[in-house]
C-alpha cells in the first residue's frame, strides 16, 4: 500500500476500506476512545462531546467537554452499555475547563481514570480519579499528577507489570509551552529543520497516581536514524499517543494533527527511540483523528472516531471500532474509514 520514494517524502496510496465498522453509541457524541480489556469485557473510555456553543479556533476551545461516560461490551458487534456519568468536572477540585481525551488502567482490582483538563489558570495537567469498578463512578484526587502537563494520557502496562504514561500534544495541547518539565508561559516551537516536539513518557509509581521519574522525550526517528523534523507535518507527532505491544515489538501510534493521519513507529522497548513505519488510519471526517488499539477475543481492534453522526461537526464526534490487521512482517494494514 505504501511506496517510500525517499527519506522525507512518502507517497502513499489510500488505505484499504475496513470490511466492518461498528459505531458504539447513537445517543451520545463521544471521541478519543481508549479501549482496555478489564474483567473479561471490553471497556472504552472516551471523551464526551457536546455542543457548548464555543466558537472553533486553532486551540480547540470548541472541545469544551465537562464529563466522562464509560462504555463496555462483552462481544464485538454486541450490545454496548453506557455506564452513565463516570466523572464530572464539578467534582474535580482543581479543574477549570475542557476535559479532553482520557485513559484508564487497572492494578490489583483498583481502577484509575486519567484525564487531562485545564486548571483554573487555563494550563493543562493530567488528573487521576479512582474506582473499584472499571465502569466507575470515579472519585478524583484533589490535585493533578505532580510533574504532569499537557494532555492525552495513555497508560501502557508492560508484560513485566510496569506501567508507563505517555502524554502530550502540541497547539491547543500546550506541549510547546513546556521544556524539561518547566512551564515557559508561551509557545516555543522548533524551526522546521529541528527535531519535532516529542511525546513524553514517565514510569508510574506503584500507587498509580504519581510519576516515578521525570517525564522523558519519546524520540521518533526516520529509517536513517534521524529525528523526524518539526516541519515534517505528515509524519511528526502532534497528539494522541498510544502504545501496544505485539510480538515483543512496541508500537507507538499517534495523530499527525494538521495532516490528520494516525501514524505509527516501532521500538524494542517502551522508551524508544521509535522508528517511523507509516500510516494506520487515513484522515476521517472531522479535523481530529484519535484512536486506541487493543487485543480482544483473539483479534486486534482499532478504536477511532469521526464526525459522520453530526454531519461533519468537528467537535461532535462518534466512537467507532474496526479490526486492525498486523501483517506477517509486523507492519500494520493501512485503513481508510472516511465516511461523508
Ligand atoms: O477531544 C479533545 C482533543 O481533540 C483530544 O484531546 C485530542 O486528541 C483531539 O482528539
Amino acid at each position: 500500500d505504501e511506496v517510500a520514494t525517499n527519506d522525507s517524502i512518502v507517497a502513499d496510496t489510500i488505505g484499504r476500506t475496513p470490511d466492518v465498522v461498528y459505531t458504539l453509541s447513537s445517543k451520545l457524541y463521544t471521541a478519543d476512545p481508549s479501549a482496555h480489556v478489564f474483567e473479561g469485557k471490553l471497556y472504552v473510555y472516551p471523551s464526551h462531546d457536546f455542543e457548548s456553543g464555543i466558537p472553533e479556533d486553532d486551540l480547540g476551545s470548541h472541545f469544551n467537554m465537562e464529563d466522562y461516560h464509560v462504555f463496555s461490551m462483552d462481544s464485538v458487534g454486541g450490545e454496548v452499555t453506557d455506564h452513565g456519568l463516570a466523572l464530572h468536572i464539578d467534582d474535580v477540585p482543581w479543574a477549570g475547563r475542557q476535559m479532553w481525551a482520557p485513559d484508564a488502567a487497572e492494578k490489583e482490582g483498583e481502577y484509575f481514570l486519567y484525564f487531562p483538563v485545564k486548571d483554573k489558570k487555563d494550563i493543562f495537567h493530567i488528573g487521576v480519579a479512582k474506582s473499584d469498578s472499571p465502569a466507575g463512578p470515579f472519585k478524583a484526587l484533589d490535585l493533578p499528577i505532580e510533574g504532569s502537563y499537557s494532555m492525552d494520557p495513555a497508560v501502557f502496562e508492560d508484560t513485566d507489570g510496569r506501567y508507563y504514561m505517555y502524554f502530550g500534544g502540541i497547539w491547543g495541547g500546550q506541549l510547546q509551552q513546556w521544556k524539561d518539565g518547566k512551564y515557559l508561559g508561551e509557545d516555543q516551537y522548533p524551526t522546521d529543520d529541528e527535531p519535532a516536539i516529542a511525546p513524553k513518557i514517565a514510569l508510574m509509581n506503584d500507587d498509580m497516581v504519581s510519576f516515578a521519574e521525570e517525564p522523558k522525550d519519546v524520540l521518533v526517528l526516520d529509517k536513517n536514524g534521524d529525528p523526524i523534523k518539526a516541519g515534517d507535518n505528515a509524519r511528526r507527532f502532534f497528539e494522541a499517543a498510544w502504545v501496544h505491544r505485539y510480538n515483543d515489538t512496541y508500537y507507538l501510534s499517534y495523530s499527525t494533527g494538521d495532516t490528520h493521519n494516525i501514524a505509527y513507529a516501532i521500538a524494542d522497548n517502551p522508551y524508544g527511540p521509535f522508528t517511523y513505519q507509516g500510516v494506520i488510519l487515513d484522515p476521517v471526517l472531522g479535523w481530529t483523528n484519535h484512536h486506541s488499539i487493543v487485543e480482544y477475543q483473539g483479534k486486534w481492534w482499532l478504536f477511532f472516531h469521526d464526525s459522520s453522526m453530526s454531519g461533519g461537526k468537528t467537535h461532535l464526534r462518534s466512537v467507532k471500532m474496526t479490526e486492525l490487521i498486523h501483517n506477517p512482517d509486523g507492519t500494520i494494514l493501512r485503513m481508510n474509514a472516511f465516511v461523508e
